[in-house]
């Protein structure tokens, strides 16, 4: 990995796909960093001071100084190091459009993901549909991830995770031929490895704080 000499902290939980927006946004720009993993049911005074608003991870701490909320952090890094793997595009109105579909995405597909994981609607599947599908690929960034290929990239594991755990029917390829492909690059991805865990770690733990169907 390439390093730039940085003071870079990420205070993460290895399940959250939230954390692992951030660990992807670090390995594509290759800057090295140490992972603090947190334990959430016993917070560290460490999160406690650095996220003091909402006390969560992950909080991304460069030489000293606390950023947090995942696609803020995501942000940060592509403005701190742009020279290296660029995630947002030079267009305002292209990068309105990652803005767009990052909110989109926390607002509506997350809320859905966990309302089917707390009740078992199903509603993820409607919302994942709603992703357009005008853009070239396998990413949304062409060959190469972007911005929202970063935001979305979690749920390459994190959807198969909740389907094949408590049986969530995710939007089919036909009915989201774009997204299915993107998660299929980002599974290829090399950094993938190192920032998604591995599917049956994942699926044990949905599988003991959720239980099956
Ligand atoms: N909007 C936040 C969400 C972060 C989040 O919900 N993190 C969870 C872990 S998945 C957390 O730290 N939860 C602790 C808590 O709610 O007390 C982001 O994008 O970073």
């Amino acid at each position: 990995m390439a390093s730039h000499g940085q003071d870079v902290t990420l205070l993460t939980v290895w399940a959250s796909p939230f954390s692992m927006r951030a660990k992807f946004a670090l390995l594509l720009k290759g800057i090295e960093h140490e992972d603090l993993p947190q334990d959430l049911d016993n917070k560290s005074k460490l999160l406690l001071e650095s996220n003091p608003v909402h006390k969560k991870t992950p909080v991304l701490i460069h030489k000293g100084k606390p950023v947090s909320e995942s696609a803020i952090i995501v942000h940060y890094i592509d403005e701190v190091w742009p020279e290296t793997s660029p995630l947002l595009p030079q267009d305002a109105f292209l990068r309105a459009k990652h803005r767009f579909w990052t909110d989109f995405i926390d607002k509506k597909i997350l809320d859905s993901l966990g309302r089917f994981v707390r009740s078992s609607d199903g509603g993820a599947a409607g919302a994942l549909a709603e992703l357009g599908d005008e853009e070239e690929g396998p990413f949304f960034g062409g060959g190469s991830m972007s911005f929202l290929d970063v935001m979305l990239a979690p749920y390459a594991v994190l959807i198969p995770g909740v389907e094949q755990v408590m049986g969530l029917k995710p939007a089919s390829r036909e009915q989201c031929p774009r997204l299915h492909k993107l998660f299929g690059a980002v599974a290829e991805h090399p950094s993938a490895k190192v920032a998604l865990p591995p599917i049956d770690k994942l699926k044990e733990y949905i599988q003991a704080r959720y239980g099956s169907k």
